[in-house]
This record gives structure tokens, C-alpha cells and sequence, in this order.
């Protein structure tokens, strides 16, 4: 936390208002009976941590699933399955990367123990790993060959450890906490930096039928000791699980939700034993329609930066099944959920399950290679750069220019107290496109509530195009138009608004989804 809780509560009870709106924290306590303007005025200024800021900028980022499963043919395991069928023949976590990086991802996460317990490192704690199975001999250690590769490809590197254990027999008893976190540790100090640790939910039984009560806190005090720059995502404070697994994120995507009050409580405030870091327990369920909105967040007791992470399988199932080879996600389907995640203000965290050779199959590589070709041709070319650009009512410290520099960290804004604006973009020439990109500066937090798209129509403007929030970033995709003169419009704000970036790009016809074509 960047400002201790106690002196914000204070900085709220004595102005009446938020008194740190130009400071930044990425969570804030809310007095009782706050008027709904001073709350949504103070999400507009919640901003993230530096670890959700460089994860937010990743945009992409893929999952490796693959362990015992993989040979036994299950999604969840059974404490039955024996050691010895993890033989994989061929396995290469060079060729893992080496395809996630093609592919344009920029961090990796790695499943080291899922919910059937097994561990694909060999841990000291327990037999139930790969030091029992005839792979490597027994020598193997599958974390570390895939965190060398990450080195070696220059991607970062992530974990999932699931903490339910079909396998453990401690599971259900204080112990397994003891247990959980020896693992957790030997991950989070063998295998260097870690940037993203992933704790999924569920808790189902254990082998003997018990469900275990997770130490969450403690859970993350050992993440923040050890790995002070990893996000902790899903059951974690840094990162949120969007609700689906579909690879389809909300149109509109609040990275700012209510904390709610056992939430807070969770992190001990007030008390001696007050953690000095944000964390927190997750908010209760993440399958509602909208999270963020003014409607949700007027009557919450805090709010905090929680964004979403949108996670998929190119495949059916999350581990690889060779029945599944032929239902492979084609190219433009990973490019609908690409323009539904990553252009939705979420990241987009995409699985490629190795298969039982311990290789990426070709028909996911062969996927993966054409959705990186249908993006790259459809970004490489912003038709608004270079574009003079006539800002109405701007803040004369920061240039128009910077919305289409190519570089997140420039912004332009207009007055302050401003909260619509309107910026006019004259193209080089007449231009043919049907995809905008827009960045707000979300460093500063988000803000834009409404905006649209408009070009010249006779003596006036017709809109093309309309959205939500944008936040890190908002793709939208219209009909093909025709236009020398653009005008964006940001038609509501929580406070003024500060745009990033603005790019417009010409799309194949067919990756325009139907229902926008009518
Ligand atoms: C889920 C798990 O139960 C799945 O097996 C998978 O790991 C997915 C990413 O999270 O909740
Ligand atoms: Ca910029």
C-alpha cells in the first residue's frame, strides 16, 4: 500500500471529501454515507499498484497445463492415478515458449500442482511428484525447465499451485496449511522471479473425504515476502477473474469494484497485527453483470484497482486430450476473443495444453501462428498517425500529439473539472476503416464512462461507432467507413478524462462479427 489506512480515513473524516486524489492508491476505506458524486469522483482516482500496472501492460499472457493429467486423460485427477504414466517422450519446454512468444504472449504460467496434487518439481514434502516417474529418470524437474526457457525467450514467468489436493492426506487438517506453503515456498525461492502467482478457488474434497479452510493471508504474506513484485490473481488481491471461461469479457469492464466490508476486515485493519501490505480477500462473486458501476459502487464501504483477467482454453478441455486435436480454436476465433478480451480492458490469459509427447501440438501452433499473422497485418498500419489533431477545451500542458505517439505512458487531457471532451482527427488522406483503439491513461486510474466515434456527414456528424469504459485499452470493430475528418467524442467521465492513445485500423470484412455488420 502506498499510503497507510489509517491516515487516508483520517484525510476522508476531516476534509469530508478524498483528500488524496492526486497521491494514488490502489484501495481505499469509504466513510458511511459518502454523497454517491464524492464516491464515484474517488474510484475515478484509485490506480494500480506497480505490479498490476506492468501486468496490465502485458495484454497477453498464456497458460501451460500439463501434468498427470495429461497421461490419465483427466480434467481433475483421482488420488488413484499412479506416478509412473507421467512419461512424456519428447518433451521440450523450449518449444513451449518458444511458441507462446511467437505468438506475441509476454509472460508464461506454468501449472506446477493442480488439483490432483501431484507437482511437477521434485519436492522435498511429499512423493507424489515428478521425482517418482520415469521421466528424466526421475530427474526431472519440469518448473525449472520451463523458467530457464522463460529466461532464455525473455518472457516472464508465472505459477499456478492449486491449493485444493485430492491427493494429500493432510488435506482437511491445520497441517495441510503447514504443507501448502512448504510447496509454495519451494516454488516461489527455487526457479527466480516470479511475476504472477495463481490461486484458483476451488476447494473441493481431499482423499479422505474433508474439505480444507484455506490460510489465504498467510497464503499471500509468503507471495508479497518472497515474490514482492508478482501479482496474485484470482483468489488474490492484484488480479480479478472476469466470470467466464468462455475467453469474452464484460463490455463494460470497471477495473475499480466495491470492497465490501468483510473484504477489509480480512486485512486486519485497526488492529496491531494490521498487514502493511493490500492484501485482501477477494469480493464475493465476479459472475455479475456489471462490477463497477456507479449503481454498485455508491453504498460500498471501499473500493479498490481489481482488474480483470480473462482466461480460455484453445482447446475444450485445459489439459490436452487427443480427442480434442481437431476442435482446436481457428485463427479468427482467437481474434474475436482477442478483440472480446484484450480489447475489453482485460488481459487475456490464452491455455495451450502440451500434449503427451510434451510438445505443443502442431494444430494449436498452426492456430497460434495465424492468429499472430491476422494481428500483426491489422495493427501494423494506424491510419490516425500523423493525423492533426484539434482538441476542444484542452489542458495546454499536455500536447494532442501524445494520443498518437505509440507510447502508453502520453497522455492529453482537457481542463480539470472537465468531464466530456471532443477531439477532432484529420487524417493524412481519406482512409477506409472499420477497428478503433483507445487508451485512457490508467496509471492515473479510469474514467471514461461513454464515448463515441463520428465522421462527416454533410453538414454535420453521424456516429459509427459507441462504447463504455475504455480503461487500459478498448477495441471496437464497426462497418467499414470512408473518412478524411474523425471526431471522438468522450460523452461521460468520472473526472477529466486523459487519453493515451487513439489508432483506427482496417480489419479483414470477415472478422467484423455479424451482428455489429446489420
Ligand atoms: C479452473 C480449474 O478447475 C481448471 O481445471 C483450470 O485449471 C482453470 C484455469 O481453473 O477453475
Ligand atoms: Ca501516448
Amino acid at each position: 500500500m502506498k499510503f497507510p489506512i489509517c491516515i487516508l480515513i483520517s484525510l476522508i473524516l476531516l476534509t469530508g471529501s478524498i483528500a488524496f486524489a492526486q497521491t494514488g492508491t490502489n484501495y481505499i476505506l469509504l466513510p458511511e454515507g459518502l454523497p454517491v458524486d464524492s464516491v464515484v469522483k474517488t474510484a475515478a482516482h484509485i490506480s494500480p499498484s506497480a505490479r498490476q500496472a506492468a501486468w496490465q501492460e502485458l495484454e497477453f499472457t498464456v497458460f501451460f497445463h500439463f501434468g498427470i493429467n495429461t497421461f490419465a486423460g483427466l480434467e481433475w485427477g483421482n488420488k488413484d492415478v499412479k506416478t509412473k504414466i507421467f512419461n512424456p517422450s519428447e518433451l521440450d519446454a523450449r518449444q513451449w515458449v518458444r511458441t507462446a512468444k511467437e505468438a506475441g504472449a509476454k509472460l508464461a504460467i506454468l501449472v506446477a500442482k493442480h488439483h490432483d496434487g501431484f507437482c511437477n518439481w521434485p519436492s522435498k514434502y511429499t512423493e507424489y511428484s515428478v521425482k517418482n516417474t520415469p521421466w528424466r529418470d526421475g530427474n526431472g524437474d519440469l518448473v525449472k525447465e520451463v523458467s530457464d526457457a522463460c529466461k532464455e525467450y525473455s518472457l516472464k514467468f508465472g505459477v499456478y499451485v492449486s491449493p485444493w489436493d485430492i491427493h494429500s492426506e493432510l488435506y482437511g487438517t491445520d497441517q495441510y496449511n503447514t504443507y501448502f506453503e512448504n510447496l509454495l515456498r519451494e516454488v516461489l525461492t527455487l526457479y527466480g522471479e516470479i511475476s504472477e502467482v495463481w490461486f484458483d478457488g476451488a476447494c473441493g474434497e481431499g482423499p479422505n473425504g474433508k474439505k480444507q479452510v484455506y490460510d489465504w493471508m498467510g497464503y499471500y504474506k509468503l507471495v508479497r515476502e518472497l515474490q514482492p513484485k508478482a501479482v496474485i490473481a484470482i483468489m488474490g488481491p492484484d488480479v480479478r477473474w472476469v466470470g467466464t471461461e468462455s475467453g469474452y469479457g464484460r463490455e463494460t469492464e470497471w477495473s475499480v469494484v466495491p470492497l465490501p466490508r468483510v473484504s477489509i476486515e480480512s486485512m486486519g485493519v485497526g488492529s496491531k497485527h494490521a498487514s502493511s501490505e493490500d492484501i485482501f480477500l477477494p469480493p464475493g462473486d465476479m459472475m455479475q453483470k456489471e462490477l463497477g458501476s456507479d449503481e454498485r459502487i455508491k453504498e460500498a464501504a471501499g473500493l479498490a484497482w481489481y482488474p480483470s483477467e480473462v482466461d480460455v482454453s484453445i482447446r475444450p478441455g485445459w489439459f490436452y486430450h487427443e480427442k480434442e486435436d481437431s476442435l482446436v480454436k481457428s485463427p479468427d476465433k482467437l481474434v474475436d476473443i482477442w478483440f472480446s478480451s484484450a480489447g475489453r480492458n482485460s488481459v487475456l490469459l490464452l491455455n495451450l495444453p502440451p500434449d503427451k509427447r510434451g510438445l505443443i501440438n502442431e494444430n494449436d501452433v498452426k492456430s497460434l501462428k495465424g492468429m499472430r499473422a491476422i494481428l500483426d497485418s491489422a495493427f501494423r498500419n494506424n491510419l490516425a498517425a500523423g493525423a492533426a489533431i484539434i482538441p476542444a477545451n484542452g489542458n495546454p500542458k499536455f500536447k494532442p500529439e501524445n494520443m498518437t505517439d505509440s507510447k502508453p505512458g502520453t497522455y492529453w487531457t482537457n481542463k480539470k473539472g472537465s468531464k466530456t471532451a471532443s477531439i477532432i482527427l484529420e487524417l493524412k488522406q481519406q482512409c477506409s476503416f472499420n477497428c478503433l483503439g483507445i487508451q485512457e491513461y490508467f496509471r492515473d486510474g479510469q474514467r471514461v464512462e461513454s464515448f463515441s466515434l463520428e465522421i462527416p456527414d454533410g453538414k454535420s456528424w453521424k456516429t459509427v461507432a459507441s462504447g463504455t469504459t475504455i480503461g487500459y485499452k478498448r477495441l471496437l470493430r464497426f462497418p467499414t467507413v470512408h473518412a478524411k475528418s474523425v471526431r471522438i467524442r468522450i460523452n461521460s467521465s468520472r473526472d477529466n478524462p486523459e487519453i493515451s492513445e487513439i489508432g483506427l485500423y482496417s480489419l479483414p470484412e470477415r472478422l467484423i462479427p455479424v451482428e455489429i455488420q446489420k
